[in-house]
C-alpha cells in the first residue's frame, strides 16, 4: 500500500519571489495536511548530503549553490497516496513540461531553480523527513 507522507521544500527561488503563502494554500487545498514544518537555510554542505543521489549530474555543484543560496520552508505532508499525489501537484522537473495549474508551471524560473522538491518514493519520503526533523518537531 502506498504510504501517506511526503517531504517538500519550498525552495530559495520561490522564497525570493513571494510565493510560499500561495504554494501552502495550494498544498493544503489539494488536501495535504501538515506534520512539521520550518524556516531554515541549508549550509552548502547539507544541500550536498541532501543531494548526494546527484553527485555525479554535471548540474550537481548549480544544485547545491542553489540550494544553499537563501532560506526553504521544509515540510513533511500527509495525504493518502502523499508521494504520487504531491509529484502531481507540483509538476514535471522542468517547468516548460509541467502540466498546466501546477506549482512548477505557476512558480519555477528553470529546470534548476523550480521552486518546490517533493520526494519520489516512500522511502526517500522516510529518509528526507528524517534528515531535517527530529521526532519532537512532528505532530
Ligand atoms: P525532481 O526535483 O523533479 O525530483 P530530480 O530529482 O531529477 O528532479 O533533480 C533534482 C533537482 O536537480 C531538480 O529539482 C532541479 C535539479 N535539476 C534536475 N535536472 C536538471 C538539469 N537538467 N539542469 C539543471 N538542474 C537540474
Ligand atoms: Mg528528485
Amino acid at each position: 500500500m502506498a504510504g501517506n507522507i511526503t517531504f517538500t521544500m519550498i525552495k530559495p527561488d520561490a522564497v525570493k519571489g513571494g510565493h510560499i503563502g500561495s504554494i501552502l494554500k495550494m498544498i493544503c487545498d489539494a488536501g495535504f495536511s501538515i506534520k512539521a514544518m520550518k524556516f531554515t537555510k541549508l549550509s552548502a554542505e547539507k544541500a550536498g548530503e541532501f543531494y548526494a543521489i546527484h553527485k555525479e549530474r554535471p548540474f550537481y555543484a548549480e544544485l547545491v549553490a542553489f540550494m544553499s543560496s537563501g532560506p526553504i520552508v521544509a515540510a513533511i505532508l500527509a495525504k493518502e497516496n502523499a508521494v504520487t499525489d504531491f509529484r502531481t501537484l507540483i509538476g514535471a522537473t522542468n517547468p516548460a513540461q509541467a502540466a498546466p495549474g501546477t506549482i512548477r508551471a505557476l512558480y519555477a524560473t528553470n529546470v534548476g531553480e523550480n521552486a518546490i522538491h517533493g520526494s519520489d518514493s516512500d522511502e526517500n519520503a522516510k529518509i528526507e523527513s528524517d534528515f531535517h526533523f527530529a521526532g519532537t518537531e512532528r505532530f
